[in-house]
């Protein structure tokens, strides 16, 4: 099962792949490079395959992506082709920039070309679709540090991403809130406040109120940069959040095959994997 990660650069992406894999792993990676540099890293589509401690690969990618800067609008057909797994690992992708106006055109543009897309695969089936290599769950990583200062053209972009997963059928869609420590010193003192840190509470409702999410659609967490170890309270903050995308990836990968879009003895062996 892919796990595309999208979001603007520096909110936490590549941090993320090496705090999961850190979890199943037991031990610190730093597969995906990080910066503490302003400037962009990750400048190129990423899938990185987690493995158990014993070296067994897990029934779950998680796909890395080119972080959205200020001004950039989105790239519709890029992003569709990782949600089709039709990009392929250490693929480029190029930033769109465009002012309001064409901004909006291209949007107007962007939704019919995407209804004409939708019908075309429902009406032939999604034959041509490698199921192995599909996204069937996408999350948007944001920074809960700089919530409220967000660029307006960063919140369009998530806007239409949304309108984009809801074109493809309603792929499953999570956020993870990054760097819950720099939004409250009671959780830098102790992760565990997390669950009731009043501050926070705040962000997970702006979230909400700013992008339509439901609150269990909604995880911050705390990514694991020093330590060396994995503590217990990052690997459940994670854990938690993983389960809720699987969970939401399976019952996602049942509406397509009712729908006929793959077929269910492709899909069956992949269902038992994914169990964790
Ligand atoms: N305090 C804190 N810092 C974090 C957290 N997550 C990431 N960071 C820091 O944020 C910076 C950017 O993290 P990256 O994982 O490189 O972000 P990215 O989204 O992959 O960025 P690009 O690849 O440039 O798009 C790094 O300096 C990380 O150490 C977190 O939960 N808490
Ligand atoms: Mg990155």
């Amino acid at each position: 099962m892919n796990i595309l990660l999208l979001g603007q650069v520096g909110a936490g992406k590549s941090s993320i792949v090496n705090t999961i894999t850190s979890i199943f792993g037991d031990f610190a990676s730093h597969k995906a490079e990080i910066t503490s540099s302003d400037q962009i890293v990750t400048r190129v589509y990423r899938q990185y395959q987690i493995r158990s401690s014993t070296g067994k690969e897990l029934a779950f990618r998680l796909c890395d992506t080119k972080g959205i800067e200020n001004g950039e609008t989105i790239r519709t057909a890029d992003i569709q082709q990782m949600i089709d797994g039709k990009k392929s690992d250490m693929e480029t992708s190029e930033p769109s920039y465009g002012g309001s106006n064409i901004s909006n055109i291209q949007r107007l543009k962007d939704n019919v070309s995407g209804f004409v897309r939708s019908t075309k695969r429902w009406m032939c089936g999604a034959k041509t679709l490698d199921i192995n290599k599909r996204a069937y769950c996408v999350v948007y990583v944001i920074d809960a540090s700089s919530l409220h200062s967000i660029h307006e053209t960063v919140e369009n972009y998530f806007k239409d991403c949304r309108k984009l997963m809801k074109q493809n059928g309603g792929i499953p869609e999570i956020v993870v809130l990054t760097k819950a420590d720099y939004c409250s010193k009671a959780v830098k003192g102790d992760l565990k406040a997390i669950s009731y840190c009043p501050d926070i509470k705040n962000v997970v409702q702006m979230v909400m109120d700013k992008f339509g999410f439901l609150e269990n659609q909604i995880f911050p967490v705390v990514n694991m940069l020093k330590d060396v170890r994995v503590r217990t309270e990052t690997s459940i903050l994670f854990l938690m959040a993983l389960r809720q995308m699987l969970f939401q990836g399976r019952e996602y990968i049942h509406e397509l095959a009712d729908k006929k879009e793959i077929h269910t003895d492709v899909y069956s062996d992949h269902i038992v994997q994914a169990k964790l």
